[in-house]
């Protein structure tokens, strides 16, 4: 079946990266294998005067087994033939924390709202995904409006990832720490 096969996943038509800029707290994740951002997840889109998207995010993770810390991560993105699909290299403002290159795909959005974001990691041999990230952004701290709640789920459903989301707490864990302050 076609369903659900990563190369199949529609993402945002005509994606304007200038007004995607700004900060956008997760409300709603859904987690990778191994470690991941835990909650308090927000993040900040910038374009440089050279129209080169970068991205600084904060979040609480769980190192070593058991320390908590609020993570500080930084982002570049590489530019697709796509303009909603992006590669992102990250690293972490520390060494312990964690660097990759993941896929960048803004499935959604309205821009002042709300957005969905969703990561393929690794394509299965069906040519479905067998390891995804996905948030679901907001611009207002206390969540999504209701008006936006059934978008999120029709797109939830075509990234064949409904029921797999758990919603992301924000109780001030990341607030006052470190260089980014959205
Ligand atoms: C994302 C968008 C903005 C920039 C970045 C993002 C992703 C960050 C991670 C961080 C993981 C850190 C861990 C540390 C121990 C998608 C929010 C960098 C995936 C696991």
């Amino acid at each position: 079946a076609q369903e659900c096969q990563v190369a199949n996943i529609q993402v945002m038509q005509n994606f304007t990266k200038t007004r995607y800029a700004g900060t956008w707290y997760a409300v709603g994740k859904k987690d990778p294998e191994g470690l991941f951002l835990l909650d308090n997840v927000v993040a900040q889109f910038t374009i440089d005067s050279d129209l080169k998207m970068t991205a600084t995010a904060k979040g609480r993770v769980i190192i070593l087994n058991n320390w908590e810390m609020c993570a500080h991560m930084f982002a570049t993105f590489e530019e697709t033939p796509e303009p909603a699909k992006f590669r992102m290299n990250y690293w972490g403002a520390a060494s312990y924390l964690q660097t990759g290159n993941d896929e960048h795909w803004v499935i959604d959005t309205d821009y002042d709202n709300y957005a969905i974001h969703y990561s393929c990691r690794v394509v299965d041999s069906d040519s479905t995904c067998l390891d995804s990230y996905s948030f679901i952004f907001s611009r207002h701290p206390t969540g999504l409006r209701p008006e936006d709640q059934a978008i999120v789920t029709q797109k939830k459903m075509e990234l064949c990832l409904l029921g797999k989301y758990r919603r992301v707490a924000h109780n001030g864990f990341c607030e006052n720490s470190g260089s980014i302050q959205p």
